[in-house]
């Protein structure tokens, strides 16, 4: 790949040079700001950023994006010195496709002045506030317990600057409350399951610490957000450039596939969404079910059956003998008698699109980068699954191979016995429950299922799952994932 050439940076000054596909819909500089977004990851920019830009392109409306990092510098300096624009490249077996986009309108970085966001949350301009801050920031147990440190109570009350999520969102929207800004929808684009009600269940539990109430007009609609987003390399930026014709240092990568479903509750107004292609409904749930338990299941699955068999991409991992009949097993006999399918939706054909995405080679998404946070992910993603199967007298018999490969993840040995990072806000307690235990598959099985943080007391406590787990640990620990998968395939 061509090194960096042309020397010429992104900005609105520069825009003339690109080609006209690959310019922005709409300026950052002829916006008014009406909806703030916490977290400035690759992920915003290449989904909710763009279904705005397009929905002010089609529509119209004062719904420039103040985008709001909580602690990163680079990426606001970055893009503030491209004046808000970045490029969204977009990868496939046809190429690369940059373009660049134009709905924030404005940067500001959290932890410089945590109280100009809280009075940014206040201002009556702002009528949604959107967040992708992942599943981890939220700082709540599977239940959806605020999980309150001496910290938090003190960010809460005041005593200490609002840092993290919670805080900054409840005192935001306290000021709101004071201030009679008026209307406003809070909308969780992260991948937890009934993530509006999640998210007014976290406010809520914080204002009872905090004291006071949040006025009415106060929405928090559930989404179901989708598109595949690997973290940005040497290799986006220079496809980046090499489209643009100017350097951008801050693109991100993304599949041709992307889909929103929103709650349509917004009692402040909303972009039009529906214009460039979100599906707005009453009822997200069966959607949002759909996705975790189907396509982050599988993505989950790949990342710690392909990590334990030194695959780095997720694309690899789809490529080894009989992952996809196992997968295929997994959707059709664990996954899809739990879920109540949304209309016009077949969960199994769902699935088989899924694994199709997962193929992309262009994409060249890390199984160690889906790997991370299994205790924060699982939950949503397999828990729930083999929950349901239990209870409704089914074995889940893929989900306890899944839930294996992550035990054996945790471990932190590959089967060619390089170390696997874990990289996990609970790595302490899951280290700390190895401590002492035998390294035999019963020893890790015992371990990781007294994790009741993750587990809760169903699944603690259910010894038919844990003997089905221990069975494959035992297939992993003695044939690989590699052959373990290969031979399931051989038999399906
Ligand atoms: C992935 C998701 O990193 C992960 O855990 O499973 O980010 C996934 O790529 C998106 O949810 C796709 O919409």
């Amino acid at each position: 790949m061509a090194a960096v050439t042309t020397g010429v940076g992104l900005s609105l000054d520069t825009l003339r040079r690109l080609p006209a596909e690959a310019r922005p819909a709409v300026r950052p500089d002829d916006l008014t700001p009406g909806i703030l977004h916490l977290g400035l990851g690759a992920f915003h920019r290449a989904h909710q950023a763009v279904y705005t830009e397009e929905a002010i392109a089609a529509a119209g409306g004062d719904w420039g994006i103040v985008a709001v990092a909580p602690r990163s510098r680079e990426v606001v300096d970055r893009l503030a010195a491209q004046d808000g624009l970045y490029s969204v490249v977009t990868l496939s077996a046809d190429g690369a496709a940059p373009r660049v986009i134009g709905s924030l309108a404005e940067l500001r970085r959290a932890a410089d002045d945590p109280q100009a966001i809280v009075d940014r949350i206040a201002d009556p301009a702002i009528r949604v506030l959107t967040l992708t801050v992942t599943e981890t920031a939220y700082r709540i147990d599977p239940a959806g317990r605020l999980l309150l440190d001496e910290r938090l109570r003190a960010e809460l009350t005041g005593s200490a600057p609002p840092a993290s999520i919670p805080a900054l969102l409840t005192r935001g929207l306290l000021a709101r409350a004071a201030a009679g800004a008026g209307p406003i929808s809070v909308v969780c684009c992260d991948n937890l399951h009934a993530n509006g009600a999640r998210l007014r269940g976290v406010v809520e539990q914080a204002l009872a610490v905090a004291g006071g109430d949040l006025g009415p007009g106060v929405s928090f609609p559930s989404t179901m957000v989708d598109r595949i987003v690997p973290a940005t390399t040497e290799q986006t930026r220079q496809l980046a450039e090499a489209g643009l014709g100017v350097v951008d240092l801050v693109p991100v990568a993304g599949e041709p596939f992307r889909q929103w479903v929103i709650e349509d509750c917004f009692p402040g107004g909303r972009p039009a969404w529906d214009l460039a292609g979100a599906v707005l409904t009453s009822d997200v749930a069966p959607w949002e079910a759909l996705k975790l338990r189907v396509l982050n299941a599988v993505h989950s699955a790949l990342a710690y059956l392909g990590a334990l068999a030194g695959q780095q991409t997720v694309a690899e991992a789809m490529a080894l003998p009989g992952a996809h009949q196992v997968l295929s097993r997994f959707i059709a006999e664990d996954v899809a008698p739990t879920l109540v399918a949304p209309d016009g939706q077949c969960p199994i054909r769902y699935g088989q699109a899924a694994l199709e995405r997962f193929t992309n080679p262009a994409i060249g998404h890390r199984t160690i980068q889906i790997a991370m946070d299994g205790s924060q992910k699982l939950p949503y993603r397999l828990l729930g699954t083999i929950a349901d199967a239990r209870a409704a007298g089914g074995r889940a018999r893929w989900a306890a191979l899944v839930l294996a490969a992550w035990m054996r993840f945790v471990r932190g040995v590959a089967d060619d016995g390089s170390a696997l990072p874990l990289d996990d806000p609970l790595a302490e307690r899951l280290r700390a429950s190895l401590v002492g235990a035998a390294d035999t598959p019963v020893g890790l099985a015992d371990a990781l299922f007294g994790v009741e943080e993750i587990f809760g007391p169903e699944l603690v406590g259910d010894a038919p799952l844990r003997t089905q787990v221990v069975e494959w640990l035992t297939d992993l620990d003695r044939y690989g994932a590699a052959a373990t998968i290969r031979s399931l395939g051989g038999t399906l």
